[in-house]
Order: C-alpha cells, then structure tokens, then sequence
C-alpha cells in the first residue's frame, strides 16, 4: 500500500495527468487484494474509508479530474465511475460474508443444549401445581378436539350470573348464605363473586354467533367450608351450541375427554338423570374406577345438559334454530382423584413440601402427543 502511494505520487498534484488506465487496473487488484485480505467487519471498514472515504484513494483521483486536459477528462472520468463501482461492489460482498462468518461464529458460541437437564438452583427447584397442571391438561384436550378458551371477570353481574342462566329469583344458590355479594349499589343491584364460570359462556353467546364451541376455566366462589369445600375453587365449563348439536356429540365429546384425561384406551361411564335450572334435560357423569386404578367403585365427575331453550333465546339465540350442550366440573377435585391427593385443604395450603410432592416440572409441560402427565 505505500510502495504504491510512493509510486503514484499520491501528495503530487500533477500525478493525475500520468494516471492510465494500467495504473488504475493497477490500483483495482490492489484495493481488491486488501478487500480479500480483510479478516473482519472493523478491517473491511478501514479499507472501505481509505478507498471511498473523502480522503480515499479513489476519491482523490475523482477529485483531481479538473486538472486533467478536457480531450483526457471524459474517459478517465468514467474509469475511475467503473473501479469505483467495482470496488463498492466488492467490498459489500466481502462485509457480507464476513458477517455471515460472524453470525455462524456467534451461533456456534451461543448454542444452548436443552436436552441438558436443568441446572441445581432455582428452575430445578420451582414446581407447577397440581391445579395448574390439571388445567392445562384439560386445555390441552379440549384445544384438540377444536375448543377455544374464554375468560371473564371473577366479579359479575347478578343478571349474568344467575338471571340469563335460567336460574329463578328465589333458588337457594342466589341466597346470601351460599353466594358472596359485594355492597349494594346505589340502584340497588348487588354485584356477586361469580358462583360459577357460566357466566363466560352468557358473554360468549351474547357476543359471538353460533357455532361456539368454548371452554372456561377460572376461579369461582361459594360461601361454603368444610373438609371438601373451599370458599374458592377451580372450574371448567364447556359448551358447544350450533344448528344440530345432540346428545350423541356430548356423550362422545365428554367419553373422548375421559379417556384423555385419565390416559387410558377405554373408559366407562354412566349419565344419571339430574337437574340443574340451565340445562334441559340434565345429567351427572360418573366413571367406572378402574380408569384410576379402583375398580369396582362408581366416582362423579362432572355435570352436563342440553343447554335450556330459555337460556338461549335469553342470550338472544333462536331455540328453533340452535340447540348445544354444556358442561361443568370442578378442577380441584378431579385434580385430587387423578393425582391421589387425599385432603382439599392441603391442596390450598401453599406447603412447599407438598408441592415438592405432589407438584410438577415447570419443563413437563403436558402434551396430548409427548404424554400429559410424566
Ligand atoms: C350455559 C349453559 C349451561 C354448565 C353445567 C354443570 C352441569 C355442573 C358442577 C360440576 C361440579 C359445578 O363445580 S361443580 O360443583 N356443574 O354440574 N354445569 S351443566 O351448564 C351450562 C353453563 C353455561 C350458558
């Protein structure tokens, strides 16, 4: 590079009149061997600047192109537009290999190894509760057979609560014995922790034309304690309504549930008649033991029904034309009969040393391909 500084008279200011075309070939390998030469983006830059900077070499020669005689001025002009292009082009090829170069160098640097297990410390220690994971089974189920997940306040309307679900003015569940209200507003109304999670399928409907096929999770609120009672717990409901949905889509809905759940090939089940004021007819589920391990014995696990034609011509759906069924368990305790968790309080009781026991790997996250529970 000095040598040819030297040669060129690069401080001469008649130098441009002795520039040929050999000399600028001569330039063009030169600046082409230090492009070759850069080893990263920092050399690739100085090289950049003393060729195309202000003061670089083949701007110079740009610069000096007024003092050459006219009959000169045109042709070398254009020699010198053509190294430059072919020296800007050279240099953007190699930068943009080097920084490939770079970004390999730095992948291969920062490769982590996730089928490492986790470190001792903290991640190693965490836990997911029971009742989370068991929501995200359930979710994880549902999702594949096409559901989606809805959510809506813990604090609710009385008239979305209990007056859109059917259930008449004087049932026992709105008494203030079993439900907790807030404090009367000024109008009167009385706001309520929801009692259940029906309300998110009231919003659903009322907001969304059929075909709805919806699950709500979430926290719900009874004043109710004892050994199997907390005055909050978990649910999830379902409901599914379009033009044809029957009872046969139900049973074979909360059949394909069952067996997902408790991961097993075959589970039976029995529909026993029941009541509730939002379902039309309705039905409680029991399964056959055996799918945890306890034949012989008969266990509830979830209510179910048509949905009632006056709960769907009050979210403003015509019963003539829609027809769907819902349902609804309680998380907590299918979480305790697939888990053998014996006592609802412990479940509640923020123990680290039950979580260490009953709890699971934030990394096991349950898949309905990789296995729910491991
Ligand atoms: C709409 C229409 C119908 C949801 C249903 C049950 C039956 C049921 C209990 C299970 C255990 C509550 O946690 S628990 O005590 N639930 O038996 N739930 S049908 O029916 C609906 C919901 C919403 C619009």
């Amino acid at each position: 590079m000095l040598g040819y500084d030297r040669q060129l008279g690069r401080s001469n200011p008649t130098y441009g009149f002795r520039m040929q075309t050999d000399d600028l070939k001569s330039l063009e390998s030169i600046l082409l061997a230090e492009i070759a030469a850069s080893g990263d983006l920092a050399a690739i830059e100085a090289v950049r600047v003393a060729a195309l900077g202000k003061k670089g070499r083949v701007s110079e020669l740009m610069q000096k192109l007024g003092s050459l005689p006219a009959d000169q001025r045109k042709a070398f002009g254009a020699a010198v537009n053509i190294l430059k292009s072919t020296v800007t082009a050279a240099l953007e090829q190699r930068k943009t290999t080097l920084e490939a170069g770079a970004l390999t160098a730095r992948l291969a640097t920062e490769r982590a190894d996730i089928t490492l297990p986790v470190r001792p410390g903290p991640l190693a220690e965490g836990r997911i509760h029971p009742v989370s994971q068991v929501f995200d089974e359930i979710i994880e189920i549902f999702a594949d057979m096409g559901f989606s997940v809805a959510e809506g306040p813990d604090i609710e309307t009385d008239d979305l609560n209990f007056t859109k679900l059917n259930i008449p003015p004087d049932h026992p569940s709105r008494q203030d014995h079993d439900t907790f209200y807030l404090r009367p507003k000024a109008d009167g109304s009385r706001m309520v922790l929801r009692t259940h999670t029906s309300p998110v399928q009231i919003r659903t409907m009322l907001s969304q034309k059929p075909p709805i096929r919806i699950i709500a999770p979430g926290r719900v609120y009874r004043s109710d304690s004892d050994q199997t009672h907390t005055p909050m717990f978990h649910q999830i409901e379902g409901l599914v309504i379009d033009e044809a949905t029957h009872m046969g889509h139900l049973k074979w809905c909360l059949a394909e549930f069952c067996k997902a759940f408790f991961e097993v090939d075959d589970v039976k089940m029995r529909f026993r008649s029941s009541h509730f004021p939002f379902t039309e007819p309705g039905m409680e589920v029991d399964i056959d033991a055996s799918a945890i391990g306890k034949p012989g014995k008969w266990l509830e696990i979830l209510g179910s029904g048509m949905v009632h034609p006056k709960v769907l011509a009050n979210c403003g759906l015509d019963p003539e034309k829609y027809q769907g069924f819902a349902f609804g368990m309680g998380l907590d305790r299918i979480a305790m009969l697939k888990y053998g968790i014996p006592d609802l309080r412990d479940v509640f009781a923020g123990d680290v040393r039950w979580m260490r026991h009953y709890g699971f790997l934030p990394f096991d996250i349950p898949t309905l391909a990789g296995g729910l529970s491991s």
